[in-house]
Order: C-alpha cells, then structure tokens, then sequence
C-alpha cells in the first residue's frame, strides 16, 4: 500500500483524529499546533513535530490544514504561503463554498495544487467507514493521495469546482439542524407537562424517521418548481401551525422555530400562492 509522508496543520479534535489515523495507517506525519502541547499522542505514535509553519511546510510535500475557520488558514498560511510551491495543499476545515475557492485560487496562484474536504463525520468516527469526508477541487490530488484520503474514511469527489464540498456540507447540515430544532421545540413542549425527554424520543424519532423517508418519494416539482398539485396546502398548513403556536405558548415554550417558518409560509400566501403546496415556501428562501 501506498504511504504518504505529509504535514498536517492544525491539532484539534479533529486534527488529532485525522493525524491518529494516518499514522496508524503507516503514513509518516509532522505535525504542528498553534497552541503547543497538542501533538503528544500523535509522537507518540512517531509522528515529528515541527517548531514553526515554515518548517511544517517545508518537511513535507504534502500540507493538510485543520485549523478552525477560513480566517485561521490564512493567519497560518500567508506568512508562508511562497513554500506551497509545487505541493498539494487539502484543507479539511470548514469553509463555505466561496471561501474554499478562494482558498483554490490563492493556493494555485502560489503553485500548490488545491483539494477542499468536507468532514460529515465526528473525530471519534474517522478512520472509519462511515466517516463519509467530500471532496471538490483537484481531482488529481483526489487520485494520488487516495492512500491517504482512504484512512480516513469514505470519499466522494464533488468535481474540480472546490466549492462543491462545502456546498454540499452545508446544505446537509442545513437540514440536520433544522430538524435538531424542531426535535428540541417538541421536547420542550412535552417537558412542561413533565414528560421526560426520553419518552418523547421514542415516539418522536420513528414518527421523524418516518416522515424523512417521504422528503426523497417526489422532487420533480421542487427541480421544475411546478407546487400546483397540493398534499397540503399553505393555507391549511399556516392554519395548523398556528395552532401549534398557541400550544407552545400556552405551555409557557417559545414558538420561535415555528414562527421563522410562518414567516416563509405568509410570505407566499402574500403573493397569492396559499392553495399552492406547502414545498412553495423554498420559493421564500430563493
Ligand atoms: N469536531 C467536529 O465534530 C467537527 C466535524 C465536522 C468538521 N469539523 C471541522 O473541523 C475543523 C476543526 O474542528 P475541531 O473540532 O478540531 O476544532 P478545535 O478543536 O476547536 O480546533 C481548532 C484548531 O484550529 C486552531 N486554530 C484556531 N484558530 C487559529 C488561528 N487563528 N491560528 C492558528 N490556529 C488556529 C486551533 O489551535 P489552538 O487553539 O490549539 O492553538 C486548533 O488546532 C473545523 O473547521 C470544524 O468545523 C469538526
């Protein structure tokens, strides 16, 4: 199997596990943190710590950044930046889509080629299969650092524009923490009649698991934005919710996650659509 000898920036939680894992793989690491003291578990495993990001990027041809947002690449990397030429350059921290093209432009503007990861996974799961990471930019780098990639969990390559991982990423927290939202507003509810959360998991994470199955059954109408055949309509469903906004008030529970959703709803019964179907509110968020 292949091995990489590389440098990884950025010892976090998730740096950790992405440095642990390669190293248990038989990959060779130099690792470097900002804050010093973070790297004993990794030279444990003989990974080599770099006293400076001058000598990180130098030990190595291969630079992979954990850091903790687009602003802390940049403080690590600009100083440097001119040795990032004719390396790769992968970054796993979470950028959004603009910020990992520019991110791509700047690292091929100094000669590195640029590959963006997105981690859908937590430390605790990578080196693992179901650590699912998204890949976009260099499809090149995607190819002769699979060795690599692979140790730390299943990859998908979203294509050469490197913006896409971090879109896609995005776009599923989006969703997952709406529903983590709406989870917690019912727990609430329950709580102020003394029911436990735990009672209300049970029924409410078969009824949500349920009710995900049915978002996949039909999206033509979402691609060809056509929201005329209605399974609910606006109308109803703003009539509905209003109705679970005074339960929650009444309960004493702020209704505030399904007042942001009321504001969608109106907003298309405004302009006339309330006999449309309820999928109509992605036109509000247009
Ligand atoms: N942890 C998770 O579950 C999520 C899963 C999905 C992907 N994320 C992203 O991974 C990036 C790192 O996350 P993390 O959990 O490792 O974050 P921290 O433990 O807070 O470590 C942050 C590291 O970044 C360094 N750092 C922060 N600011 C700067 C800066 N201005 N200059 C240099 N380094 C900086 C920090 O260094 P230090 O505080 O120890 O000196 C840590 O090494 C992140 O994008 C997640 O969204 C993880």
């Amino acid at each position: 199997m292949t091995t990489t000898s590389f440098t990884l920036l950025g010892l976090g939680a998730m740096g950790r596990a992405l440095g642990t894992t390669a190293l248990d793989a038989g990959h060779s690491v130099t690792v470097w943190n900002r804050t010093p003291g973070k790297a004993a578990q990794l030279t444990a495993r003989g990974a080599v710590e770099a006293a400076s990001v001058r000598d990180g990027l130098t030990a190595s041809n291969v630079i992979a950044v954990c850091l903790y947002d687009h602003s802390s690449i940049h403080e690590v990397l600009d100083a440097e930046a001119s040795l990032l030429e004719g390396k790769v350059l992968i970054n796993l921290t979470t950028t959004t889509p603009a910020e990992a093209r520019e991110l791509a432009a700047s690292a091929n503007a100094y000669g590195a080629a640029y590959l963006d990861g997105a981690i859908m996974a937590t430390p605790e799961m990578i080196g693992r299969e179901q650590a699912v990471i998204l890949y976009a930019g260099s499809k090149e780098v995607v190819d002769s650092q699979r060795a690599l990639l692979d140790a730390w969990g299943s990859v998908t390559y979203e294509g050469d524009d490197a913006g896409l991982a971090s879109l896609w990423d995005l776009a599923m927290l989006t969703g997952m923490y709406s529903m983590f939202t709406g989870f917690l507003h019912g727990v609430a509810m329950l709580q102020s009649a003394s029911v436990s959360a735990g009672s209300y998991a049970r029924r409410a994470v078969p009824f949500l698991a349920a009710m995900t199955e049915l978002l996949g059954h039909s999206t033509e109408h979402l691609d060809n934005r056509d929201y005329s055949q209605p399974t609910q309509s606006l109308t109803w469903t703003t009539t509905l919710l209003e109705t679970v906004e005074r339960a929650s008030r009444e309960q004493d529970i702020s209704p505030a996650p399904i007042e942001m959703l009321q504001v969608l709803i109106r907003r298309q019964i405004d302009a006339g659509y309330g006999n449309e179907d309820f999928d109509r509110i992605i036109e509000s968020m247009r």
